[in-house]
């Protein structure tokens, strides 16, 4: 009999055996829910479109790093200064865990850090807005920290595994980082009067850009439906920025701050928060490399990476000399 793909394709006309072999038992693991290992047979768009998910993420933990590094030198005490340091530090190793899981698909971190440094690749739009204040630490903390956490649970349950796994311990840590933002805002929210506008005005700057975080309307969301099949993204888009919303807004009175937003309003027969459009065209703007801080970010991750140069060197001539070594001795055994 035939093997017919679900789009209802016959599929033995273009695959090789063992590559019907491979599909089949791809969407035997997919239909039970279960887990795809690095080893295990693939689709190339399955590859692709992870590989491009994965590292994408990565580079927004790295790029993520800029806006809260920038303040680490300015934390109101040593123990704010101790604990935004712990935070960015976290950030750097959510970095790691991805780059390390997007490679098992097999492009090299070189080449994936090359995407982004030559602009080939994405990374988060909120990373392209200023941190203007002591207090946009604490809105990065509650509203993007949140707005990631938020993304990033049904994460853990993705269908590969290397993805799966590294979710679970970033999103721990992303739970502290949350923890620490809110505690910010709470101690501005009530301190003296301008310590309260602080805080508002970080809210009020940071709360659209963190909606966008979870991407575009599920109507102009090309990658959605395709990952959702595939069981990479468990909610659409829109289903999690609602649900976000949703917790934001309680969030938000126990804090004594508004979100600014005067659309946002109980809507008893959804049994959800209603909230305004949000501006898409400069959300847009800014993923085309057009926001406040995109040339800025960039020029600092070129730089960084050179300067990181005499590293990636003498790593590279340790790891020759340790392989030669090991070449030496297995010929002596020999
Ligand atoms: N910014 O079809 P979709 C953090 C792109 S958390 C820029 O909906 P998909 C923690 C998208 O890539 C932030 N680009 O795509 C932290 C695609 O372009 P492409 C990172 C965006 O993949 C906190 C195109 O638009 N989190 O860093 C954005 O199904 C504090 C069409 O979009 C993750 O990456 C955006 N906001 O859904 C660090 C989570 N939204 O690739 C430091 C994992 C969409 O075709 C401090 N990723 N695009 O060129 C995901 O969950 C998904 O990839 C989405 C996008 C939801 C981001």
């Amino acid at each position: 009999m035939a093997a017919h793909h679900e789009s209802g394709a016959d599929l033995s006309a273009v695959l090789s055996p063992e590559d019907l072999a491979g599909q089949a038992n791809f969407d035997r693991i997919i239909s039970e829910d279960s887990r795809i290992e690095p080893r295990d047979w693939m689709p190339a768009a399955y590859r692709k479109s992870l590989t491009r998910q994965v590292s994408q993420h990565a580079h927004s933990e790295i790029i993520g790093m800029q806006p809260e590094a920038n303040w680490i030198t300015r934390a109101p005490s040593l123990k704010r200064k101790a604990i935004l340091m712990a935070k960015v530090q976290d950030e750097a190793g959510h970095g790691l865990y991805l780059y390390s899981a997007a490679e098992t698909l097999g492009t090299r971190r070189d080449e994936l850090n090359n995407q982004l440094l030559e602009g080939r690749a994405k990374y988060s739009s909120i990373f392209n807005y200023p941190a203007r204040t002591w207090a946009d630490m604490g809105a990065i903390g509650w509203l993007v920290d949140g707005a990631a956490i938020a993304n990033q649970v049904p994460l853990c349950r993705a269908s590969y595994g290397p993805y799966g796994r590294a979710m679970v311990r970033i999103c721990k840590e992303e739970s502290f980082h949350q923890r620490q933002g809110w505690e910010i805002l709470y101690e501005l929210s009530n301190g003296t009067p301008e310590q309260k506008k602080m805080a508002q005005d970080a809210v009020n700057r940071m709360y659209a850009p963190a909606l966008q975080m979870f991407g575009p309307p599920d109507s102009d969301s090309p990658h959605s439906q395709q990952s959702m099949k595939w069981n990479v993204k468990r909610f659409s888009n829109d289903e999690l920025r609602q649900r976000f919303v949703d917790m934001i807004v309680v969030q938000a009175e126990a804090l004594g701050l508004t979100l600014p937003d005067p659309d946002l309003k109980w809507n008893e027969e959804r049994g959800h928060y209603d909230y305004g459009q949000l501006d898409w065209e400069e959300f847009s703007s800014v993923i085309a490399g057009n926001g406040p801080c995109n040339t800025q970010r960039m020029q600092r991750r070129r730089t960084a990476h050179e300067e990181g140069a005499w590293v990636r060197e003498a790593a590279a001539a340790y790891a020759a000399k340790t392989a030669a070594a090991a070449a030496a001795t297995e010929l002596i055994g020999a």
